[in-house]
């Protein structure tokens, strides 16, 4: 029946295509389009969007089993034929991806005949929301669902400091109205194929000797297994593991680390073999170890390896905020933990550098990680929108990290926040220019307004005044348009809202550098008196720059740092310079 109905469809679609494609109606999509038993709604509606840049002849068939291949988890493949479209998926998920290739290459003409085949190179790709400070929003976190599902990610887990139920009152149940709203998130992290990972940190009061902690661990898990959570983790970072909460404790375990480390991997292999492996679909147990940040081996991660050997360890490579990680540091980590290993990769987060919105791009990574461990996911920034620059390469990176080229993959993230506009890419550029330092994956604050100075000071130096004030007022003329363009231009207006204090800042940075200049030019002009204007000027534009916050903890406490070493070296060399300083 169902057959015979396509057919039909098809045949009566070939038929029309030469006379009546202008007369295409809303129900002609529902012919073109035709689902088998992998489909589900998320890839029917992306699959629909692509069908608006197909040519109106062509039958597209989703998740209809056509191909013997296997495929792994996740993965897809498209089979391009004259006049037809098939997009098989090895699950849900995979036709789900599949239709977002489909309609990427249909938008961009990509779509010749022949075989497409993708399979994600990772087992776990997205975020971990884990770090201190403001937490997102409920709205903030509903929009990263679909962020994360639109990028091929299909990891959400939830370790957000800063939530009292999550850390410091973690024996407390969630009350009614937090947990409706997890069970928001649960179900659109469902419907974008994104897992959903509860994790809870006793680790500041627990007491492992206990079966009241005990019981109260697995009362918050089944609670969040009720909504529909499948993946668990118990992070024990950032807790003192020499100081035991119970004299209990210290009789059966002793002290020091290694004793931690039994205490812990008993406390991982109990929730692993009596709860998570006798509830129905849960994945094996995650954990983050004290030792998190490197991968010597020691007593503490001796103990570990004893831990149920199902139990996945999150590791950040070497250092906490690692400029770089190799597969060889990968490959020990695994040897001393003894488990598999999925990096908690600390960036873009910024909890540890109050007033810095890093936006440089995603960097660091070899190639080739995923022969080591089954992810690497991201600790983002207190600001989601202004993540996503990030979090966009993350998913490349995490689909395909044999390929992933970092600065191409961030002229894309670039495109992607600009809206495609090449004029707001241009000012995106220069805005993350100025921010970018972050002590860690980038060390050098704002490198392109640097080496414009350098080209500045040496044409300066050399008594070529007008040349090199002109030349260096044309680069600071862009930065000080920048700002407006991305508040107007930024595909979100969320990204303008989020960064709004630093637009603000950058505004009033460059706005001094020019006054700073003006006053050099004046002086050698013969001029000292305006000179020391335009000087003042400039200071009262940083004294303003300095008084800009943002409203999220801990940037709440600090202004946003712009161009430092850069930008403020220049002023005070040029006030200098002028004679007024
Ligand atoms: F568990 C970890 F993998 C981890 O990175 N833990 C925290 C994390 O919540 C935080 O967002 C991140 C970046 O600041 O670093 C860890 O927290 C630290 C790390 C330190 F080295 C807090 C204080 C430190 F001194």
């Amino acid at each position: 029946m169902q057959r015979h109905l396509i057919v039909t469809a098809a045949v009566v679609l070939i038929l029309g295509a030469s006379v009546t494609t202008a007369l295409a109606l809303p129900g002609d999509d529902a012919d073109r389009l035709i689902t088998g038993p992998a489909s589900d709604p998320a890839a029917e509606k992306v699959a629909r969007d692509a069908l608006a840049d197909l040519p109106s002849d062509v039958v597209v068939r989703i998740g209809t089993r056509h191909t013997d291949a296997k495929l792994a988890a996740e993965g897809f493949e498209i089979r391009v034929e004259s006049g037809e479209i098939l997009l098989d998926g090895a699950d849900a998920a995979g036709v789900f991806y599949g239709a977002q290739e489909l309609r990427e290459r249909a938008r961009s003409g990509r779509l010749d005949d022949g075989v497409i085949r993708q399979e994600p190179s990772m087992r776990y790709r997205g975020l971990i929301e884990g770090f201190y400070g403001t937490p997102w929003t409920h709205a903030e976190r509903l929009d990263l669902m679909d962020y994360l599902g639109s990028h091929r990610m299909n990891t959400y887990a939830y370790a957000p400091k800063d939530d009292p139920y999550h850390r410091e009152k973690w024996r407390e149940p969630y009350p009614a109205d937090k947990l409706a709203e997890l069970g928001e998130l649960v179900e659109r992290a469902q419907a974008n194929h994104v897992d959903f990972a509860f994790a809870l940190s006793p680790g500041l009061s627990i007491c492992y000797t206990s079966q009241d902690d005990y019981d109260a661990l697995i009362a918050k898990f089944d609670s969040l297994y009720d909504l529909g959570v499948r993946q668990f983790n118990i992070p024990l970072d950032d807790i003192d593991y020499d100081t035991w909460h119970c004299d209990g404790d210290a009789e059966e375990y002793g002290s020091g680390p290694a004793a931690a480390g039994r205490a812990q991997a008993e406390l991982l292999t109990r929730v692993q073999t009596e709860w998570a492996a006798n509830k129905d679909g849960v994945a094996p147990m995650q954990m983050v170890p004290t030792e998190y940040f490197d991968n010597e081996d020691s007593p503490y991660k001796e103990a570990l390896r004893d831990m149920h050997s199902d139990v996945v360890v999150m590791w950040t490579g070497v250092g906490v905020i690692p400029t770089t990680i190799t597969r060889e540091q990968a490959a020990r980590a695994r040897e001393v933990f003894g488990h598999e290993i999925l990096i908690w990769d600390n960036y873009p987060v910024n909890d540890y550098i109050a007033g810095r919105l890093p936006l440089g791009a995603y960097t660091g990574r070899e190639n080739g990680l995923s022969a080591e461990v089954s992810g690497v996911i991201s600790n983002p920034m207190n600001q989601p929108e202004v993540s996503k620059v990030a979090l966009y390469s993350f998913g490349e990176y995490g689909w395909d990290d044999e390929s992933y080229q970092a600065e191409e993959s961030w002229e894309r993230a670039l495109s992607e926040a600009a809206g495609g506009s090449e004029e707001v890419v241009d000012a995106l550029r220069r805005f993350a220019d100025l921010n970018q330092y972050d002590e860690t994956l980038h060390q050098e604050p704002a490198p392109e307004l640097a080496a414009a100075l350098d080209a500045f000071w040496e044409a300066w130096d050399a008594g070529d005044h007008d040349a090199a004030a002109e030349r260096f007022d044309a680069v600071l003329a862009d930065l000080a348009a920048a700002p407006d363009v991305i508040r107007e231009g930024a595909a979100d207006p969320a990204f303008a809202e989020q960064a709004r204090a630093w637009l603000d800042a950058a505004e009033l940075w460059v706005s001094a550098m020019r006054h700073s200049l003006t006053g050099m030019v004046r002086e050698v002009n013969g001029d000292p008196e305006g000179a020391c204007e335009a000087i003042a000027e400039a200071t009262s534009d940083v004294e303003a720059a300095k008084e800009i916050r943002d409203d999220r903890e801990p940037h709440s406490t600090t202004h946003p740092r712009i161009a430092d070493g850069v930008a403020d070296a220049y002023i005070d060399a040029a006030a200098g310079h002028a004679g007024c300083g």
